[in-house]
């Protein structure tokens, strides 16, 4: 006899919740998890010791340099992701990045009204020399003293390897084991530096935390509408976005029954919030509304708006999960520094639309590490090492891709193909001290996860133009 469909499905149901209890159980076993967020802390550290190296050469005369200017007409988060593109290059070709940092937005405040320089010796005003443009540089390892890149549209002749989605190859091993997204990791790092706020921002950031009442656990939820909607994304009802709070705290209930179920709301469009609280009268809904409130269109050029997004960045960054759609730059934003936060916290997310990814990256296969066969309509078939470019995930366990072996386009089991983490060539920086404690070395761990060293842009050219035919 056929069990009732009802069954099967409360069977379905208690034996994942009972299978995320295990999974939480083997990543702490043994405190592996302290290891990995204390090891992670540790090459992020010296990340940013690289950073602060390459950022204040003595002689900014004669120091090679990378300058990049903030022209493009888009949000915060936006401008902010271009800034992260002109890091990463000046990073990769070892120059100081000297930044041109006037928006045209947000009553014409500058970064450096509201984040540290990111350079204390190489300034943008008395900069004087002849600019040579990033095409003109003929090829990214130019001699020229500096180099101008227009925005990341202008790479030329191409588009070089060291892109997102890859990872310094120093590192690239290591991380491969000890975070579940390197590339977010590393992109997270750059913005750790970038989003240093004054000292007069980051006390009225504490405080409109405070007065709001932000504190742990709890849920951050991103939910963008206004001109995102008109153009770019879809807008998805306050429930689409709760359904996945309330699978959250269902889990963190089992280990810690009655847990307060709080929710970092940010938005851009006011109503939202007194929707969610009419419709979730069981939750905490901490917002700051005047951020809110200066987010929305009418409000949106000012002094206010920019304090407002970086404070709701900063807070939804230090939630402990996140929901929100990221075709938005600033869920991307919150999702990569939440990396430099909690050590590997690259599950601790539900997209309601895009896949994480990185404007301008590097198109790059993922590989399939099960066989898949389907005899249904519109699926594909996956054999084990197989490199899928995927275009989308439904986000119901299947995802949209074409198989560069068969050229098959269709639907796949999301779990049967993993990211492949990219390695490429950058500067080790030997002037700057490691300063790591002496702990275990992988060399002798076999690696689960394929690491795939990118040294020249005419690989990475091929995969592009393949990618491209095949989508
Ligand atoms: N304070 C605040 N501002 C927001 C929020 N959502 C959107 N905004 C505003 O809208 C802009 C959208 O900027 P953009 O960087 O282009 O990101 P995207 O359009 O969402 O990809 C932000 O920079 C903010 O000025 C929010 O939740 N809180
Ligand atoms: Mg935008």
């Amino acid at each position: 006899m056929k069990a009732p469909f009802s069954f099967i499905n409360v069977c379905i149901f208690f034996s994942k919740r009972t299978l995320f209890d295990d999974f939480e159980k083997l990543r702490t076993a043994n405190k592996a998890d302290v290891y990995r967020k204390q090891r992670l802390q540790e090459l992020g550290d010296l990340i940013q010791r690289r950073l602060e190296y390459l950022q204040n050469p003595t002689d900014c005369e004669t120091a090679k340099k990378l300058f990049c200017s903030l022209t493009k007409s888009c949000g915060f988060a936006c401008q902010m992701h271009h800034i992260v593109h002109c890091m990463i290059s000046a990073y990769a070709l070892g120059r100081t990045l000297v930044l041109k940092s006037d928006w045209s937005m947000y009553g014409a405040q500058s970064f450096e009204t509201v984040f540290e320089p990111i350079s204390r010796t190489c300034l943008v005003t008395p900069f004087k020399e002849n600019i040579t443009d990033w095409p003109a540089a003929l090829e990214y390892m130019s001699r020229d003293n500096t180099i101008y890149l227009r925005s990341e549209e202008n790479y030329s002749p191409q588009q070089p390897a060291f892109l997102p989605p890859a990872v310094p190859a120093d590192m690239a091993q290591e991380l491969s084991i000890l975070h579940g997204n390197p590339s977010a990791w590393w992109i997270g790092q750059m913005f750790r530096f970038i989003f240093r706020l004054k000292p007069n921002l980051l006390e009225e950031v504490i405080s409109r935390g405070e007065k709001a009442g932000f504190t742990n656990t709890i849920v951050g939820v991103h939910i963008r509408r206004t001109d995102k909607i008109l153009t770019e994304a879809a807008s998805h009802p306050v429930e689409e976005y709760m359904y996945h709070v309330k699978e959250y705290y269902d889990q963190v209930e089992r280990t810690q029954p009655g847990i307060s179920r709080r929710v970092y709301l940010a938005t851009d469009e006011p109503e939202v919030l007194s929707e969610a609280r009419k419709k979730y009268p069981t939750y905490t809904f901490i917002n700051d509304f005047n951020s809110t409130r200066s987010a929305t269109m009418t409000e949106r050029n000012s002094r206010q708006s920019l304090h407002g997004v970086i404070s709701d960045v900063y807070y939804l960054a230090r939630c402990d999960y996140l929901v929100c759609t990221f075709s938005s730059n600033l869920c991307r934003i919150a999702y990569e520094l939440m990396q430099t936060l909690h050590g590997d916290a690259s599950g601790n997310f539900r997209s309601l639309d895009d896949n994480y990814y990185f404007h301008g990256h590097n198109a790059h296969g993922l590989t399939a590490v099960e066989a898949y066969r389907s005899n249904r309509e519109g699926h594909i078939a996956l054999k084990p090492g197989d490199v899928i470019y995927v275009a989308g995930n439904h986000w119901n366990g299947f995802s949209m891709g074409t198989n560069q072996r068969t050229s098959q386009k269709g639907l796949f089991p999301s779990y049967k193909v993993e990211d492949t983490v990219v390695a490429a060539d950058m500067p080790i920086y030997p002037q700057v001290p490691l300063k790591l404690t002496d702990r275990m070395e992988f060399k002798n761990v076999s690696l689960t996860r394929n690491v795939e060293t990118v040294r020249s842009s005419e690989k990475l050219n091929s995969q592009r133009q393949q990618a491209d035919a095949s989508l």
